[in-house]
């Protein structure tokens, strides 16, 4: 008997552990797998097709202003479709729409649940051939039926039900939690499937590795610039200076300080003043994760997850990874930046 455990089987040998729906939240997890997977045809053949640049001549933007790439568009048309005809979503909020996309077809009549995601992230990697991921986040609707309103979407991070992310990396990994443990799927590639490759993932409460674009180091809050240089610092018996790992995909580097231990820092900045990621599908999802595996996700000053949430779009500062390190980094953020500077 084989021992590969695919992740079909795995969520639903699991599914008795989702408080409710179960076959439903099994179902849409599978949708999100299959999605993952045409996703990461193209990802991989991307150096090949011309497919890499902006999405149209005229340099399409996203509602961040931010150009798209093809592979964005692709990504999300590909998430969106999986997720509409598999009939368990009834609204979907991405980062390239600025609007939800409501879901009301004949499979959505019964559907249970809200999906926010992240299509593919860190796409200014996707030229230079280093990972990019997509983060998924899912919540139970709070309408009681019809198409999913916005209200869907503005519940807690401590609300979500399941969250998750693909890295799609020198090997293509799904990583997700729906509340009960982390486990980690390697695509492999000759069946097509996911494999269970890393069980129960716990992240170490310490380690040394920090990772922050400190090119905007003159822009950081003072807590920021004074953490950085602890990190810097000599000092034998916390094993510092720590290393400077930083992808610029936040679901690589939190990837890598997920399994390795470490610290993922993105403050507000003068570009960014609220921070740059985006609360609802990109902090809230890879905070549930986190916390799952032992880690600790806060804004610099509370944690990710009890944040308010107001608009789909929403942003903030991120300050996520080893227990340890990010509590050491709020107590820098606590005694050197004011509370107005962090939110
Ligand atoms: P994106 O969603 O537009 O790709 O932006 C999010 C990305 C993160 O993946 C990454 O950590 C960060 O932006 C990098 O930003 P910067 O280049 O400012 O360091
Ligand atoms: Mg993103």
């Amino acid at each position: 008997m084989s021992k590969v455990k695919t992740l079909g089987q795995f969520i639903i040998e699991k599914q008795n552990d989702f408080p409710y729906a179960k076959g439903e939240l099994s179902r849409l997890l599978r949708d999100i797998g299959i999605a993952a997977k045409i996703v990461n045809r193209e990802v991989n053949k991307a150096g090949l097709a011309d497919i890499l640049g902006d999405a149209s001549d005229s340099g399409e933007t996203n509602i961040q202003g931010e150009i798209q790439k093809k592979l964005d568009v692709f990504a999300n048309e590909q998430f969106i479709a999986a997720l509409s005809v598999g009939g368990e979503v009834c609204a979907i909020a991405s980062e390239e729409n600025e609007e939800m996309i409501v879901v009301d077809n004949a499979q959505s009549k019964n559907a249970k649940y809200v999906v926010a995601m992240d299509p593919l992230d860190g796409s200014s990697n996707i030229d230079v051939n280093v990972s990019v991921g997509t983060i998924f986040s899912i919540y139970r609707r709070l309408s009681l039926s019809g198409p999913g309103n916005i209200e869907d979407f503005l519940q807690r991070g401590t609300d979500q039900v399941a969250a998750g992310y693909i890295i799609y990396g020198s090997s293509t990994m799904l990583v997700y939690t729906t509340g009960k443990g982390v486990n980690g799927f390697t695509l492999d590639p000759s069946i097509g499937e996911f494999c269970l490759s890393h069980p129960n993932m716990k992240t170490p409460s310490s380690a040394k590795t920090y990772s922050i674009n400190e090119g905007n180091y003159v822009h950081f809050p003072d807590g920021v610039k004074k953490y950085i240089k602890y990190c810097q610092e000599e000092d034998l018996a916390s094993k510092r200076p720590y290393s400077s790992r930083y992808i610029g995909s936040a679901v690589a580097d939190v990837h890598r300080n997920l399994i390795t231990g470490g610290i993922y820092i993105y403050p507000v900045t003068a570009a960014s003043p609220n921070g740059k990621l985006r609360l609802l599908y990109e902090c809230n999802p890879m905070s549930f994760i986190i916390e799952q595996a032992g880690g600790k996700a806060t804004d610099g000053e509370r944690r990710i997850m009890d944040l308010e949430i107001k608009t789909l779009h929403q942003r903030t500062s991120f300050f996520a990874g080893s227990a340890d390190m990010v509590d050491k980094a709020c107590d820098f953020m606590k005694k050197y930046s004011t509370a107005e500077k962090v939110k």
